[in-house]
């Protein structure tokens, strides 16, 4: 039997404490991987549970019809299976209403986004789903592909705009630095070539701040499903699995209304950097050099990398001694206490997070995560000799045939990476990866 609206639940199971369908879908969502269900669609579940209105999600792929085929037989539904040594807590969430598939209908994703009741349009696209140029501008081309975030929102912001409608925030939950600002430049090079007459709308009526997200969440697996189906008694294709951990520092900067996600434990500032990039060069930092150095090594999961003694104590210094030097810390922000969370973090066991998953698309998370730690030490005259063996093991994974290299570049990658001083070819003035830190000549 498959899991519904209908499924009587296990008291051990939270479920959603509003009533769905009283609900209006004030939140359109893009990109709706395991990711998304595992926060910002908890976070919403948790607004509603508290009484607050409206905020249902439509979820958009821009591609694939999975997602759509997993969520929109069970009513939307999907339960979230958080994992830690003291066991697993499943809660069903609510908040996602329906799924639209953007290749297979646009029409349907742009009349959402332009109807009244839509207030936030979000995205989790990955680095890459930005289609930024080598330079960072947009790249228009892609821009005007077919089922491109930039051709459904410019189209639906036109409509709305037509319509006399309010303005949109639109909210990057991407592991970018300055997501918010990346977003509304991006937007504005789209919108300036193909709805100039919008810039200026735009401008006024909508808003788009900056976020940290963070909870790990491995892909779910087959065998992640059929535990959930012994508990459940019903069959849950949109599973998720993740640790109880879970942030969410928002910059509180919105077009009126806002949900009130700090009822589940998100954090409201009026800056968000301190966070964004101690998440970037700590967490995802050392997330990408456990994962190539592990690879490397013959590990296949986070939690084996960071017990393997050779790594660990690199992780640390990446962490302690590299990354956190060049954060300016918020008032109450504690990078040291942050870097042994990690570390319990990345040990828990219960979570079976595989190195490969985050070694895919390279090219797209370095230079937010080791780039700028390498280039703030280099401008003081100093070297960072975990991050340099990272770049090596990532040369070395590039270079081997044990793994596939899923990345945008990885044609030119590979074929740079199997050269004569590859650091170079990939960092330097002309290097593939433009960098503001520049490798010396060995
Ligand atoms: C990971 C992230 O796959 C990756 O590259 O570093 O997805 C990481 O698990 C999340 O950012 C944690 O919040």
């Amino acid at each position: 039997m498959r899991l519904s609206a209908q499924t009587p639940l296990p008291a051990s199971v939270q479920a959603p404490g509003y009533d769905r369908d009283a609900q209006a879908a004030g939140i359109v969502h893009i990109g709706i991987g395991a990711f998304h269900r595992a926060h910002q669609a908890v976070y919403t579940d948790d607004a509603m549970g508290a009484g607050d209105r409206d905020w249902g999600i439509t979820g958009v792929s821009l591609r694939s019809g999975d997602v759509a085929a997993r969520l929109n037989p069970q009513d939307g539904l999907y339960t979230v299976s958080a994992r830690s040594a003291g066991g697993t807590r499943l809660r069903l969430v609510g908040a996602v209403r329906r799924v639209l598939v953007a290749a297979d209908d646009p029409r349907a994703v742009i009349d959402t986004i332009a109807a009244p009741a839509t207030q936030i349009v979000s995205f989790t696209v990955t680095e890459k789903g930005y289609l930024r140029a080598a330079d960072g501008s947009l790249d228009l081309d892609a821009a005007k592909g077919a089922s491109s975030l930039y051709r459904l929102v410019g189209a639906a912001l036109a409509a709305r705009k037509a319509a006399g409608r309010s303005g949109l925030t639109l909210l990057s939950c991407d592991n970018l630095a300055n997501n918010g600002v990346v977003l509304r430049r991006l937007m504005r090079q789209y919108l300036a070539a193909e709805h100039p007459g919008l810039v200026g709308w735009f401008d006024a009526h909508c808003r788009c701040p900056a976020t940290m997200v963070d909870r790990i969440v491995p892909a779910t697996t087959d065998a992640d499903r059929a535990t959930v189906e012994t508990i459940l008694g019903a069959r849950d294709e949109g599973a998720v699995v993740t640790e109880a951990f879970s942030q969410w520092v928002i910059e509180d900067d919105f077009v009126d209304p806002r949900p009130r996600w700090e009822a589940g434990g998100a954090q409201w500032v009026t800056d968000v950097a301190p966070y964004e990039t101690a998440k970037l060069r700590m967490l995802n930092g050392a997330h990408s050099a456990l994962a190539y150095i592990g690879l490397g090594r013959g590990h296949e999961f986070v939690h084996q990398a960071i017990a393997d003694p050779a790594i660990r104590p690199l992780i640390e210094r990446l962490m302690r001694d590299e990354a956190a030097p060049t954060i300016d810390a918020a008032p109450g922000q504690d990078l040291a206490a942050y870097a042994d969370a990690l570390l319990d973090r990345f040990a828990n066991p219960a979570l079976a997070h595989r190195l490969i998953q985050i070694a895919m698309d390279g090219s797209q998370k370095i230079p937010q995560r080791w780039l700028e730690t390498l280039a703030w030490h280099q401008r003081r005259g100093a070297r960072c000799p975990v991050l340099l063996a990272a770049i090596d093991a990532w040369i070395a994974f590039l270079r081997d045939d044990l793994h596939p290299v899923d990345d945008p570049l990885a044609d030119r990658l590979r074929a740079v990476a199997a050269g004569p001083d590859a650091v170079a070819a990939l960092f330097g003035p002309r290097g593939v990866i433009p960098s503001p830190w520049v490798p010396l000549p060995k």
